[in-house]
C-alpha cells in the first residue's frame, strides 16, 4: 500500500488529492489535506473518479466496429494503421481539410493532449477544428480579442480583496468556478461578505449561490440589457472614474453615447431587473472601495454572449476596477504562456472564417454548431472523416438530432475515450485513453486563473489499465504512421527536421527553466524546473496575490488601451436594440443547470454520484406548473420549434415563473451501463440546429433562453407514479 499526491483534473479548482494504490491500482481517493490551495477539499466527483478508474465498462483495448454494429478488440498496431492509411486515402482524395478534430472539456485538463493535437491539425493544414468551447467560454476569448488585442488575455475577479463582486450566471457553490482556479471558493465568497462586502448574484433561478448571498433574478438573456443599463446610469450620473478611463481606455466617448440609448426603464422589459435596482446597483459597483463583475456559462450561451463579456470588463473598467486589487486582475504565469501562445499562433480571433456560417476562428477553432452542415454539405473542404478526443458532442452540442444524422455520412469516425459514450458508439474505432491518474501532468492553461499563484507538477499516479494510452501517444502512434510532421511550436517542427521527437515532459520543463521564474538551467538560483516541482508534491505557491498595474504591458492593441468602442461592438449594440421576441406558442424560456454530482455527460456511471435514484428532470415554478397542468414527478413533454424530450417535472420555487431549467448530459445509450439505465433524455435535441442561430462574433451555441412549451406528456399523468423522480 503507497499514498500518492496528485491533482483533480475534473474540473477548474484543480482540488489536491491523495491516492491511496495497492497493488499498482487506486484503491482510494481522500483530500490532501497538506495542499496549500484546497486545505482539505475535494468534492464527491473527485473522490468518485477512484470509481471512474477502476469502472468495469472502461475502455482498455482498441475497439473496432464489426459490419453487425458491435465492437471487437484489435491491437493497437493495426488499428493506428488502418486509421492512418484510411486518413491517407482521404488526403490524397480530398486534401487533408477533410479531416477534423472535435476536442472536449477534459482534453484541456492534459498539458500534452491539446499541443499534440493542435500540431497533428496544422501538419495536416486542416482548419477543421472544434472544441467544446463554442458551448462554453469562446465568447470571452472574443470579447478579450475585441477589448485587448489578445483573446487569452482574461482578467480574474480579485475575491481575496474586493468589496463588491457581482456575479452573473454562474453558480460556484455547484460548479466550483470557472475561469478562475479557486479550490475555496465558498470561503473566499463569504470572507467578502464578513469583510462587509457584498456578494449580488444575478441568475434566473435562485440556486444554491443565489440562496447563500444577494439574489439578484433577471430574465435568461437578460445581461446585456442589464450591462448596458449600468453603464447608462454610471455615465449619466457622472460616476465613472474619468481617470482610469482616459489611461486605459479609448472608446469612452463612443460607449457611453451607446449606453445613452439604455434607460433603465426601458430595458426593465428585457432584462427583468427593476430599473431602480438597476440605478442602485450602479452606484454602488461605481462608488465602492472596489468592485468587480464576473460572469460565466449562464452569460455565454445566450444570443449576446460576447457583448455581454465586453460589457463585464467595460463596466469593471469605468468604475476603475481593472487592473486594480479588488477588482479584476491579470493573473500571471510562471511560463510566457501569452507569448507562446502568441507566437505559435494558436491565440489567433477572426484569421479565418468557416466554410458553414462564416463565423470567425476562436482560437483556432470554429463552432462545434457548424459541423453537421460541414459534413453534409458538399464541395471542396467538406468534413469528411473526424476524430473526437475526450468529448461527447451528441449530448454536448446544439442540434443533436442533425448531428447524430450527420455523424453517419462521415467516411471515418474515431474516439479517443475512456469510455464508448453517446458519441463513441457511432464511431469505427474507439482508442483508450488514460485516465488522468494514468498520466504526468502540469496545469498549462489554468496557470494564470489561479486566484492565488501557484504552479505544480505531478507524475502518474498509477500505470495505465489495459492497453490505455495518452493522446499525445496515441497522435504521434497516428501521425508518424501517415508521415506527418507533428508541432505546435517552432522548437518542437525544428527537431522533426532532425529525427528528433521531444516528449511533452521535456517541453515542459524547457518553458519553465527559461521562463519568467526558471532557473535558467542552473543560472538562477532557486528558479523553477520540473525536477524542483517534483520534490514539491503539493505545489508551490508563487506569490499571495497577483500584480497589479501590469495592464500597459499585456495589451496587445499598439496603442496600449482597452478598446471599449469596436466595430463591432457597436454593431452587436445594434443588433441587440433589434432582438426579435420569442416565437408563438412557445412561451416558456429554457436554461441549463448544473449538479453537484454530475460532470457534464460523464460521471453519470460512477455509483456513488448515482445513489439514491438520482433521475433527470426538468424544473419548473409553481406557478408554470399549475398554468400548463403539470405537476411534481408528471411526466412531461418540452418542446421547442426544433426537437422534443420527455422527462419528469420538479415543481420548486426556486425558479421564476417563465424559466423552466434542465441540465445537460443525460439521456445515455454508450457504453456506460449504470449512466444508460439513469434514463432522462439529451436536452440538446432542443437547442437550434441552424448554424445562422449562432451568436455573430464568437459562433457561441444558442443553449440558454430557448423558446420552449410544456405538456404533460401523453399518459405523463399514469406514468408519474413509476417514473416520478
Ligand atoms: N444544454 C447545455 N449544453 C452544454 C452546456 C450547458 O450548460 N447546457 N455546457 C457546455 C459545456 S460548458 C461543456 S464544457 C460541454 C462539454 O462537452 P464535451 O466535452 O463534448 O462532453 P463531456 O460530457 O465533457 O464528455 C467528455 C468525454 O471525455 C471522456 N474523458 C474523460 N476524461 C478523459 C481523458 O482524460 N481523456 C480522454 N480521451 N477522454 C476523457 C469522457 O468519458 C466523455 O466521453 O458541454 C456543453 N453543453
Ligand atoms: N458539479 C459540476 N461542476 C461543474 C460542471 C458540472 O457539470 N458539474 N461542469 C464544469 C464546466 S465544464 C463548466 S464550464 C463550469 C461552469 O460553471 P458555472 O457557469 O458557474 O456553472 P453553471 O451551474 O452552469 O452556472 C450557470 C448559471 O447561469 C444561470 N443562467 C442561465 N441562463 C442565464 C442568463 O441568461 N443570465 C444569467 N445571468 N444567468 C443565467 C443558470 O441558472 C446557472 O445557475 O462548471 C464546471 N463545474
Ligand atoms: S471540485 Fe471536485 S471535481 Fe472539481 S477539481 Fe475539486 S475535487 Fe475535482
Ligand atoms: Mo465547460
Amino acid at each position: 500500500m503507497a499514498q500518492a499526491f496528485t491533482y483533480c483534473r475534473i474540473c477548474e479548482p484543480l482540488c489536491g488529492l491523495e491516492v491511496t494504490v495497492e497493488d499498482g491500482a487506486v484503491a482510494r481517493i481522500r483530500p490532501d489535506g497538506a495542499h496549500p490551495l484546497s486545505r482539505g477539499f475535494a468534492c464527491p466527483k473527485g473522490i468518485a473518479m477512484a470509481e471512474v478508474q477502476n469502472d468495469p465498462d472502461r475502455v482498455l483495448y482498441p475497439l473496432r466496429r464489426r459490419a453487425d454494429g458491435g465492437f471487437e478488440r484489435v491491437g493497437w498496431d493495426e488499428a493506428l494503421t488502418d486509421i492512418a492509411r484510411r486518413l491517407n486515402a482521404l488526403r490524397a482524395r480530398h486534401g487533408g481539410k477533410s479531416i477534423g478534430w472535435y476536442f472536449g472539456n477534459p482534453a484541456t485538463f492534459s498539458y500534452s493532449h491539446p499541443v499534440w493535437m493542435h500540431g497533428f491539425m496544422s501538419a495536416l493544414g486542416s482548419p477543421h477544428l472544434y472544441s467544446a468551447g463554442s458551448q462554453d467560454v469562446n465568447n470571452r476569448f472574443a470579447a478579450s480579442a475585441l477589448l485587448y488585442g489578445a483573446p487569452v488575455l482574461v482578467p480574474i475577479p480579485d475575491l481575496k480583496r474586493t468589496e463588491l463582486l457581482l456575479m452573473l450566471g454562474a453558480n460556484p457553490l455547484v460548479s466550483h468556478g470557472s475561469i478562475i482556479t479557486a479550490p475555496r471558493i465558498r470561503d473566499d465568497l463569504s470572507a467578502i461578505v464578513r469583510r462587509g462586502g457584498r456578494v449580488v448574484v444575478a441568475d434566473p433561478r435562485r440556486t444554491e449561490t443565489a440562496r447563500a448571498y444577494e439574489h439578484l433574478p433577471l430574465l435568461p438573456d437578460g445581461d446585456a440589457w442589464l450591462l448596458m443599463s449600468l453603464l447608462h446610469v454610471i455615465f449619466a450620473e457622472r460616476l465613472e472614474d474619468a481617470a482610469s478611463c482616459s489611461r486605459q481606455a479609448q472608446g469612452v466617448g463612443e460607449l457611453r453615447r451607446l449606453a445613452e440609448g439604455f434607460p433603465p426603464e426601458d430595458t426593465a422589459e428585457r432584462s427583468g431587473v427593476p430599473a431602480t435596482v438597476v440605478r442602485d446597483l450602479a452606484r454602488d459597483l461605481a462608488t465602492a472601495g472596489s468592485a468587480v463583475v464576473y460572469g460565466r456559462t449562464g452569460t455565454c450561451l445566450g444570443r449576446h454572449g460576447t457583448l455581454t463579456a465586453f460589457l463585464i470588463d467595460a463596466v469593471t473598467l469605468v468604475t476603475g476596477n481593472l487592473d486594480r486589487p479588488g477588482g479584476a486582475v491579470f493573473g500571471a504565469s510562471p511560463l510566457r504562456t501569452e507569448e507562446i501562445l502568441r507566437l505559435s499562433g494558436l491565440a489567433s480571433y477572426g484569421r479565418s472564417r468557416s466554410r458553414v456560417g462564416g463565423y470567425p476562428d476562436v482560437l483556432g477553432t470554429f463552432p462545434a454548431g457548424v459541423m453537421a452542415e460541414e459534413i453534409t454539405t458538399p464541395g471542396p473542404g467538406r468534413l469528411r472523416a473526424l476524430l473526437v478526443s475526450a468529448g461527447n458532442p451528441l449530448l454536448s452540442v446544439p442540434g443533436a438530432a442533425a448531428l447524430d444524422a450527420a455523424l453517419d455520412d462521415l467516411d471515418l469516425l474515431v474516439c479517443i475515450d475512456l469510455y464508448v459514450s453517446d458519441t463513441g458508439r457511432k464511431a469505427d474505432y474507439i482508442l483508450p485513453a488514460t485516465t488522468f491518474l494514468e498520466r504526468e501532468d502540469f496545469p498549462l492553461p489554468f496557470l494564470q486563473n489561479h486566484l492565488t499563484p501557484y504552479v505544480t507538477w505531478t507524475e502518474r499516479v498509477v500505470a495505465p489499465r489495459g492497453e490505455a494510452r495518452q493522446e499525445w501517444e496515441i497522435i504521434e502512434g497516428l501521425a508518424r504512421r501517415m508521415r506527418l510532421g507533428v508541432g505546435s511550436f517552432r522548437a518542437q517542427r525544428l527537431a522533426h527536421r532532425f529525427g528528433l521527437r521531444p516528449s511533452p515532459r521535456f517541453l515542459a520543463d524547457m518553458l519553465l527553466r527559461t521562463g519568467p521564474l526558471g532557473d535558467w538551467y542552473g543560472l538562477r538560483r532557486g528558479g523553477l524546473s520540473l525536477r524542483g516541482l517534483r520534490s514539491a508534491p503539493h505545489g508551490v505557491v508563487l506569490r499571495e496575490h497577483h500584480r497589479t498595474g501590469t495592464l500597459r504591458r499585456r495589451v496587445l492593441h499598439k496603442d496600449k488601451r482597452v478598446h471599449l468602442a469596436p466595430p463591432e461592438i457597436v454593431e452587436e449594440v445594434a443588433r441587440l436594440k433589434a432582438a426579435p421576441g420569442p416565437p408563438d406558442g412557445y412561451p416558456l424560456r429554457l436554461i441549463g443547470l448544473r449538479e453537484i454530482r454530475s460532470h457534464n455527460s460523464w460521471m453519470h456511471n460512477a455509483p456513488t454520484l448515482m445513489r439514491g435514484g438520482r433521475a433527470h428532470t426538468a424544473r419548473i415554478s409553481p406557478q408554470d406548473a399549475a398554468r400548463y397542468g403539470v405537476q411534481d414527478g408528471m411526466l412531461c413533454r418540452i418542446s421547442s420549434p426544433h426537437g422534443s424530450i420527455e422527462i419528469p417535472a420538479r415543481v420548486t420555487e426556486e425558479m421564476a415563473a417563465g424559466v423552466v431549467a434542465v441540465p445537460h448530459g443525460w439521456g445515455h445509450r454508450g457504453g456506460w451501463r449504470t449512466a444508460n439505465a439513469a434514463g432522462g433524455a439529451n436536452v440538446n435535441l432542443l437547442a437550434s440546429p441552424d448554424p445562422a442561430d449562432l451568436e455573430r462574433l464568437a459562433g457561441m451555441a444558442w443553449l440558454n433562453g430557448v423558446p420552449i412549451r410544456i405538456d404533460p406528456a401523453p399518459g405523463g399523468e399514469a406514468r408519474t407514479a413509476a417514473g416520478g423522480a
